[in-house]
């Protein structure tokens, strides 16, 4: 596992910081308005894999593209979805990204390069290759991420996907948030391989296991993937080691987790350890890092607010943006 202490600038820190906060933020929101009755929705919990998409977004420019799954809302808020076009979306209204037809699983904003977010595990790899292969030919200087779980790693389409990115050099960094489960079921006891990153091996590119718990771990190796990238040196393979502080989909009875490993898992919650480390390093005050949170949850409250009163389709955008000839 790559780690230690590497030194990111100060402002790196405080911008991943403000995007960690952003992710626990709306993820905390998203569980209390479940809850609360006001809004009825699939709810996968990315709670505990903030720092991943934080610390890789403070790499890319908002004219790369990301592709990411149902478990992804924080890949997509990190890299600059606007929380009311997020939340309208997710109460299924006509001001959300997708005008209320794609709901939670299925946020597209390309103005951001938020390109898509998929339901079926795996397909986010060969979708980053096709945009990845669009940027080679155009020659445009983008790069592409594509974020998937440990589970997708075992699916086909992500060994097809590393090849062909391997054998065409394509601008592409393959993300897997190894966050120890796929659905129900514990790493071991579906994944042949110690570490995932030892497939990287097999398809011939950089790969390394990270910790997903160190913004300036995972800064620091995302940076060199990017250069790599953007100087048509080919794919990376990133394993950034994470854990799911809550079961698959929001309800889910989580007696398959282990109670003592799940405990240690939010004992050692990055959040509050990243936050503390800005403050005695110096980076930032308490009071400063107070502020950005309650200005988080003042726009939370507007995002909401505007969702639940955004209208809902009329029933003839049912067939508006569907088909490439629009239907009468
Ligand atoms: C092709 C396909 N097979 C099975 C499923 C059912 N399914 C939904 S989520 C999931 C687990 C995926 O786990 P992982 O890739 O580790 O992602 P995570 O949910 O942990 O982020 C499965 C098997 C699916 N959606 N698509």
């Amino acid at each position: 596992m790559i780690s230690g202490n590497f030194a990111i600038p100060a402002a790196v820190q405080l911008d991943i910081f403000r995007r960690m906060a952003l992710l626990k933020g709306n993820d905390e929101r998203a569980r209390k308005v479940i809850r609360s009755g006001r809004l009825v929705m699939p709810y996968y919990s990315y709670r505990g894999q903030e720092v991943i998409p934080s610390a890789i977004s403070a790499c890319l420019t908002d004219d790369d593209y990301i592709c990411t799954i149902y478990r992804g809302i924080h890949d997509m808020l990190a890299k600059g979805l606007p929380l009311k076009d997020l939340w309208a979306e997710l109460a299924g209204r006509v001001d959300g990204t997708c005008k209320g037809k794609g709901g939670p699983m299925h946020l597209t904003y390309p103005a951001k390069g938020l390109m898509v977010t998929t339901g079926i595990v795996g397909s986010s790899l060969p979708i980053a290759n096709g945009l990845a292969w669009s940027s080679q030919l155009e020659n445009d200087d983008r790069v592409t991420v594509a974020y998937f779980g440990d589970g997708a790693s075992n699916i086909g389409a992500f060994h097809e996907s590393l090849n062909l990115a391997s054998v065409w050099k394509l601008p592409v960094i393959f993300v897997c948030q190894n966050n120890r489960f796929a659905e129900h079921t514990a790493y071991e006891s579906g994944t042949s391989a110690d570490r995932i990153a030892d497939r990287g091996i097999a398809y011939s590119m950089p790969a390394a296991r990270v910790d997903g718990n160190s913004p300036s771990d995972v800064y620091a190796f995302a940076r060199e993937a990017v250069e790599r990238a953007r100087a048509g040196e080919g794919p990376t393979l990133i394993e950034a080691m994470t854990f799911r502080f809550h079961g698959h989909i929001f309800g889910d009875d989580d007696s398959y987790m282990d109670k003592a490993e799940k405990a240690a898992a939010i004992e050692a919650d990055p959040y509050p350890i990243f936050r503390a480390q800005l403050i005695e390093s110096g980076v930032a005050t308490e009071s400063e890092l107070a502020a950005i949170e309650a200005g988080i949850e003042t726009q939370l409250d507007e995002a909401v607010d505007f969702a639940l009163a955004s209208p809902w389709p009329e029933p003839a955008e049912l067939k508006r943006d569907v088909f490439e000839e629009e239907l009468a």
